[in-house]
């Protein structure tokens, strides 16, 4: 079956045909952060129009929390200014006229990557973990992708430690806040090229980045225990970060060590995976 999966991050908006799993062909623009939800999904539209008629179910994959009703919310709104409780269901429908699976990207992007992949590895119990300019989460738990109560399930990024959230002291927007602060006009990406190249004020960045996410996985490994915790993101696959992670988890006894995996499908993750829940959903 071919799905038509979208998926609206803080800063673009990636529109993909999926069939069984596969990205046929896909395309994408930028997220207009002054807009609002009509504007995005109008861009979507837009952007999906040359293939009408190929797809017969949809998948929406969203920044933020989606809650059964197929209502959205931000969670934080610096991410990307959703008004509270916008109709994301209803609002899809009036563009098209499909069945369609909500859900949060990152929720999107576990499922994505645990089906085909860590399922056929025997994996039941699976954390995602994206690690860019915020940080999002998914939990698939005895195969099923977990959304909670209220979608917010795997919101890691939401939980505080030391005073604030681990979004706002580990992403890649705080990254590129520091290296400002410090007189250095970058972004995550600038951080980590300058920390490969040994100058300190990056290396020492990047290192406080390295241990909050150390601490972080190691909590959601107390918490949940998964078989693995599957780190994805522009920052979770920067090279040399999750050997770095690993590294700052050596003190931890074996068996409370998580077993920490690079994403296998990289920015493609949210729409394989919304795609695989709207045919199920509607099959
Ligand atoms: C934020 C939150 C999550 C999202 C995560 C990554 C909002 C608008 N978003 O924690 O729902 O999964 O950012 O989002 O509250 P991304 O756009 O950086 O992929």
């Amino acid at each position: 079956m071919t799905a038509l999966a979208i998926d609206i991050g803080g800063t673009k908006i990636l529109v993909a045909l999926v069939k069984d799993g596969h990205v046929q062909d896909w395309t994408r623009g930028p997220t207009d952060f002054s807009g609002g939800p009509a504007d995005w999904l109008d861009t979507a539209a837009h952007l999906a129009k040359p293939w009408q008629g190929q797809y017969r179910t949809l998948g929406i994959a969203v920044t933020g929390r989606v809650d059964r009703s197929g209502s959205w919310s931000a969670l934080n709104a610096g991410t990307l200014g959703i008004p509270p409780n916008t109709p994301l269901r209803d609002m899809a429908q009036d563009r098209f006229p499909h069945p369609v699976a909500l859900a949060n990207d990152a929720q999107a992007a576990a499922w994505g990557e645990y089906f085909g992949n860590a399922e056929a590895d025997r994996v039941r119990d699976m954390v995602f973990l994206t690690i860019s300019t915020g940080i999002g989460g998914g939990i698939v738990a005895n195969g099923r992708l977990r959304t909670g109560r209220s979608g917010l399930a795997g919101h890691f990024g939401q939980i505080w430690s030391d005073g604030q959230p681990f979004e706002a002291r580990a992403a890649g927007r705080w990254l590129a806040e520091e290296a400002d602060r410090t007189g250095h006009r970058t972004d995550a990406e600038g951080v980590f090229a300058a920390a490969e190249m040994g100058e300190d004020w990056a290396v020492a960045l990047r290192g406080q980045a390295v241990a909050r996410i150390a601490r972080l996985t190691a909590d959601i490994q107390m918490t949940l225990d998964p078989d693995r915790i599957v780190l994805g993101g522009g920052i979770g696959l920067a090279p040399g970060f999750l050997a770095a992670v690993e590294e700052a988890q050596r003190h931890l006894a074996r068996d409370l060590r998580p077993m920490l995996v690079a994403a296998r499908l990289g920015a493609f993750a949210g729409v394989v995976g919304i795609a695989d829940l709207a045919e199920r959903t509607n099959a």
